[in-house]
């Protein structure tokens, strides 16, 4: 109950903070891309991760306003990079199902696209396999954000528990594995024949396909020999802080 008043006063004070995690592509080995993942900045506690507080924001609906500050401020780092003439990378952010729930979803985020100045292309929500479980409501909140012109993956791909119905009917633009299947991606076999075969079906299907927490040289290898377009993991770097993503990025490209 103390960390929820804390979340009250946190959002007053904008004691929030975003990571940036980057996407690597395995063919060109550019960054094409960031994970905005947020931070709580506690005055007490120090910084603490997300599932620290996450679940308690879904419980309590505070994962609406904390949401919207996210998109927000993702969406101002973005245009504010392109500003300082970066080369444009897309944005991906994370929806929690309150947020995708919501009635006024997409009207939120277009004013924020359009308060912010961000190009709604570059901006990638990240959904999980269960917020599709109502194929029906899913799909057509999916079409109203894709005539937003936004992107849409599905994150932690392989780890719900839904069919692949969803797959065929969503307007959906890719695939996130699941780090739990690339973390032994090269010693286990079960790992490696679910990954080849997500990024081939992947392909077929036309979309997009990132491996999620990618540490060695081992699984880039693998990953890059059998199609895999996109990577991220602590092997490029962990989520870091706006100025330091533009330190490593300057001294990568
Ligand atoms: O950064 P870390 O690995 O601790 O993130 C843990 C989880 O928290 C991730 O699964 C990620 O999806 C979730 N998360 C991080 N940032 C956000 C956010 O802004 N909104 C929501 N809904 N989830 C987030
Ligand atoms: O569920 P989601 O994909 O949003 O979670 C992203 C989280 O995964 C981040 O909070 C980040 O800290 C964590 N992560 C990112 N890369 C790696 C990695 O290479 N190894 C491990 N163990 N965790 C990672
Ligand atoms: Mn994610
Ligand atoms: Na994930």
């Amino acid at each position: 109950l103390r960390l929820e008043s804390d979340l009250r006063r946190a959002l007053e004070q904008e004691q929030f903070m975003l990571a940036y995690q980057p996407l690597v592509n395995l063919q060109t080995g550019k960054v094409v891309g960031v994970e905005a993942l947020v931070r709580w900045h506690h005055p007490l506690r120090g910084l603490l991760p997300p599932g620290e507080f996450i679940p308690l924001t879904e419980e309590n609906g505070l994962i609406l306003p904390l949401g919207e500050w996210v998109l927000r401020a993702a969406c101002l780092q973005n245009k504010a990079w392109q500003d300082a003439g970066m080369t444009p990378i897309m944005m991906s952010v994370n929806l929690s199902m309150r947020q995708f729930r919501q009635h006024q979803l997409v009207d939120r985020i277009k004013s924020i696209l359009e308060q912010t100045g961000m190009e709604p292309r570059y901006l990638e929500l990240e959904i999980t396999e269960s917020m599709t479980s109502d194929v029906e409501f899913a799909t057509e909140t999916l079409a109203s954000l894709k005539k937003l012109g936004v992107q849409i993956s599905i994150d932690d791909f392989g780890t719900g528990y839904s069919s692949l119905v969803y797959l065929k009917r969503l307007p959906i633009d890719k695939l996130k594995i699941d780090r739990s299947f690339v973390n032994e991606l090269t010693e286990n076999g079960s790992d490696a024949a679910i990954v080849t075969t997500i990024t081939s079906m992947a392909k077929h299907l036309k979309l997009k396909v990132t491996a999620e927490g990618v540490e060695n040289d081992e699984q880039l290898h693998f990953l890059r020999e059998h199609n895999c377009e996109e990577a991220q993991g602590y092997y490029f770097t962990k989520p870091i802080p706006a100025n330091l993503f533009e330190n490593w990025y300057r001294h990568r490209n």
